[in-house]
């Protein structure tokens, strides 16, 4: 079997619009994903460009050979357009529309005065740039590691360097577009029809990675105070104990309740009693090393792992982050709440302790300075609670 040059070409707009339609058909599903919308728009005008381009001799001369080189020229525009709002970059309306009709008015004079090569040339090295462009954003979106990225820029640098070889071959040729019959074209044509179908699924691809991974960071995130909430607390905890299982080093659990909560909700109100929240996860986070796991595990009650911290490391963090929240905490909004918080420490050493036990010890710990008054930190020293502890480290 074998296919003639229009007929190739239509396929190749079919293609096109058919991959605009499923990049689109994703837009409808999320509106917020301008990056979808615009390489929908780029692959449907695409489509109708190539197919104007192959309907050379069929309608009007200008409808193929200038209005359909002008589309394809707008939809590389579109296309580096879309890379910028997936990298969200700001895409300033004016200057793109200016470029964009200040290469295109180029290269409709360049045809008008008789060098059709020049605007040849024009639209396609133009157009390379803008394709190796778009691949440039996607490279510098790195951070996300989104494994549908090098795949969309494998098939963007292709298509630019197959419209580069264009332009190479306008300058040294003497058939122009539309549809010149030499056989760098037809590489334009399949380098193209691979480049709709690759980038469409992998903008999809990266699109729903993206948004998978919004959904994950806020089931695991704690929307008041921005911690860890208590089911990745469990996780990530779990996985600092195992891993210091395998040696001997010491790893520490701090259990936080702020004390008399409840009193400062019906005294102050909620939204105080929120701030307090916040003011305290702050403080935390403050406070602690990159290493360590922080989290809001219940209403008022926090705990924090510091792995490879000993007891007294952990007590002395402890009382720090204990005396700056009584500080910070003496007036919220102007008005005196003085809130203060209790904490229970335990440390494990190497396989010692598993993190569930550990937990408990702490939070026996917890209860003991409660018991003691409040406002302290208690630990807990191998065979059980130290209650000389509290009295040792409370400032009052
Ligand atoms: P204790 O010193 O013994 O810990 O006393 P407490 O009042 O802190 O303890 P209790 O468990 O009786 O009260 C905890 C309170 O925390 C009750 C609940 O309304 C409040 N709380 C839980 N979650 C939130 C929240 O998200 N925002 C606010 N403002 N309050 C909360
Ligand atoms: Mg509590
Ligand atoms: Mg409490």
């Amino acid at each position: 079997m074998s296919l003639d040059a229009p007929t190739l070409t239509f396929a190749g707009a079919l293609v096109s619009f058919a991959s605009g339609l499923l990049v689109l058909l994703y837009w409808v599903t999320d509106r917020t994903a301008w990056a979808a919308f615009w390489w929908a728009a780029a692959n449907i005008g695409t489509g109708i460009g190539v197919a104007l381009l192959a309907l050379h001799g069929v309608v009007p001369v200008f409808v193929s050979d200038i209005l359909g080189p002008w589309i394809l020229d707008i939809c590389a525009v579109l296309t580096w357009t879309a890379a910028r709002a997936f990298n969200r970059a700001s895409n300033r309306p004016y200057l793109v529309l200016a470029g964009s009709a200040a290469w295109i008015v180029t290269e409709a004079l360049a045809g008008a005065l008789g060098s059709e090569q020049l605007a040849s040339m024009l639209g396609t090295g133009v157009g390379g740039s803008l394709y190796l462009a778009g691949a440039i954003e996607f490279w510098r979106s790195d951070a996300e590691h989104l494994r549908g990225r090098w795949p969309m820029i494998a098939a963007l640098c292709s298509f630019a360097i197959s419209l580069f070889l264009a332009t190479i071959g306008f300058s040294a040729s003497a058939q122009f577009l539309p549809m010149p019959s030499s056989s760098w074209f037809g590489i334009i044509q399949f380098v193209g029809l691979v480049y709709a179908i690759v980038g469409a699924i992998s903008l999809v691809m990266m699109l729903k990675e993206r948004s998978e991974s919004v959904y994950k960071a806020a089931a695991l995130t704690d929307p008041l105070t921005g911690l860890a909430n208590r089911r990745a607390f469990m996780d990530r905890a779990q996985r600092a104990f195992d891993r210091n299982a395998g040696g001997n080093g010491p790893i520490s659990l701090l259990a936080f309740d702020l004390d008399r909560f409840k009193t400062i909700n019906d005294t102050f109100g909620h939204p105080v009693g929120d701030q307090v929240l916040r003011l305290f996860a702050d403080g935390l986070s403050w406070a602690l090393r990159p290493a360590d796991i922080a989290a809001r595990i219940g209403g008022e009650e926090f705990a924090v792992v510091l792995p490879g911290c000993g007891i007294q490391a952990a007590m002395a963090i402890a009382d720090r982050v204990r005396a700056s929240f009584q500080d910070n905490a003496r007036f919220v909004n102007g008005q005196r709440v003085g809130a203060t918080v209790s904490v229970g420490v335990a440390t494990s050493l190497g396989l010692a302790g598993d993190l569930l036990s550990v937990l408990a010890s702490a939070d026996a710990a917890l209860y003991q300075a409660k018991a003691n008054g409040r406002n302290r930190v208690v630990q807990v020293h191998g065979d059980g609670i130290d209650p000389t502890s509290g009295n040792v480290i409370k400032i009052a």
